[in-house]
């Protein structure tokens, strides 16, 4: 039998992989972003993943979310564009309102809910045929969508925290944690997409079963909306690099980086905020230029 494809992921891939930033390029250049979430109940998810995309260099975002929570997205990041769809009792109405826009990769999921109106809203977004990474509550609905995913003709990134993994493969999370590697890869490798699962050690594995792994991060980042962040950095990179594999791992690395140098800058493992994390994120990237 072949050797399984295991790499840590470091530092000098990181260097060697990011893109560089052209003299002439103009936002455009830098692709543009939709992003797709938020509800009554969490919209400061979606803000979070915007926030990070920018901050990550994404050129263009627009966050679409569901009318009823517009003022409270559109007001926390006024570098992203807001488009209001439909709504139902605070979450997605589950139509997706197209009209005029031109994107060159989507993410989905952060704090949209688990409504029958996002369950629909889900299913038509994968149909969308852009590099798409699909997040926290659009992964609820996996089995709804996952031979969708699998005839896709873009790039497919899911990030799933060990819980959301166990919902997919319809495991315990027990079991998941026990063979990370194993079900990652049967995964990746079954659905033709590339799986990042999330905690210490986050495995970044390709759809041809070559595994990552990262080391960077720390418990500081084990705190409500470190999620929603990681998601604006893997779509952002996802959009500046060439190769799909390399954007990823890049964005899990530089992600975990983050929240080791606030715990190495004054902050402690206990006080960090998710959106600390992005504000670290500059002092990451600029030492990796
Ligand atoms: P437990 O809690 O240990 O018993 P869910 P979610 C289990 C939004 N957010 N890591 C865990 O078990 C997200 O974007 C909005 C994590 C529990 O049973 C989503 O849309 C915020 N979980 C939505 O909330 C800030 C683990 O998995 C389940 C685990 C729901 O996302 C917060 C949790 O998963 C949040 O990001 C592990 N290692 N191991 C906002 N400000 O708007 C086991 N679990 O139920 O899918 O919920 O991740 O909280
Ligand atoms: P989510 O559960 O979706 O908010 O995602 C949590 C994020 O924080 C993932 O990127 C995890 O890898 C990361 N994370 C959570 N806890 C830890 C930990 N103890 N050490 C390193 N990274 C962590
Ligand atoms: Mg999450």
């Amino acid at each position: 039998a072949k050797a399984a494809a295991r790499f840590l992921w470091e530092q000098r891939d990181v260097v060697r992989t990011m893109p560089k930033r052209t003299r002439s390029s103009h936002k455009g250049t830098h692709g543009k972003l939709l992003i797709v979430g938020g509800s009554k109940a969490m919209s400061g998810a979606v803000t979070m993943t915007a926030k990070a995309a920018l901050r990550s260099g994404a050129g263009l975002v627009t966050m679409a979310v569901p009318e009823t929570v517009y003022e409270a997205a559109a007001n926390r990041v006024p570098e992203a564009m807001c488009r209001l769809w439909p709504a139902e009792d605070g979450a997605f109405a589950g139509a997706a309102d197209w009209d005029g826009l031109d994107i060159d990769a989507m993410a989905i999921g952060p704090g949209m809910g688990r409504t029958d109106g996002v369950r629909r809203l889900v299913g038509e977004l994968v149909r969308h045929p852009v590099p798409l990474v699909i997040d926290a509550d659009a992964l609820f609905f996996w089995d709804d969508y996952a031979e969708r995913v699998r005839g896709r003709n873009a790039p497919t990134v899911i990030t799933p925290h060990p819980g959301e993994m166990a919902r997919i493969v319809h495991r315990s999370v027990r079991e998941v944690e026990h063979d990370r590697f194993g079900v990652s890869k049967r995964l990746a490798m079954e659905y033709g997409v590339y799986v990042v699962l999330k905690g210490p050690y986050t495995i970044v594995t390709a759809p041809d079963g070559a595994q990552y792994v990262n080391a960077t991060g720390n418990p500081a980042l084990a705190k409500g909306g470190s999620g929603d962040v990681l998601t604006g950095i893997v779509a952002a990179f996802l959009l500046q690099h060439e190769a799909v594999q390399p954007a990823v791992s890049n964005a899990v690395f530089v992600h975990g980086k983050a929240a080791d140098w606030l715990v190495q800058h004054g902050h402690s493992p206990w006080d960090v905020l998710a959106s600390d994390v992005i504000d670290a994120l500059p002092a990451v990237l600029a030492s990796l230029t």
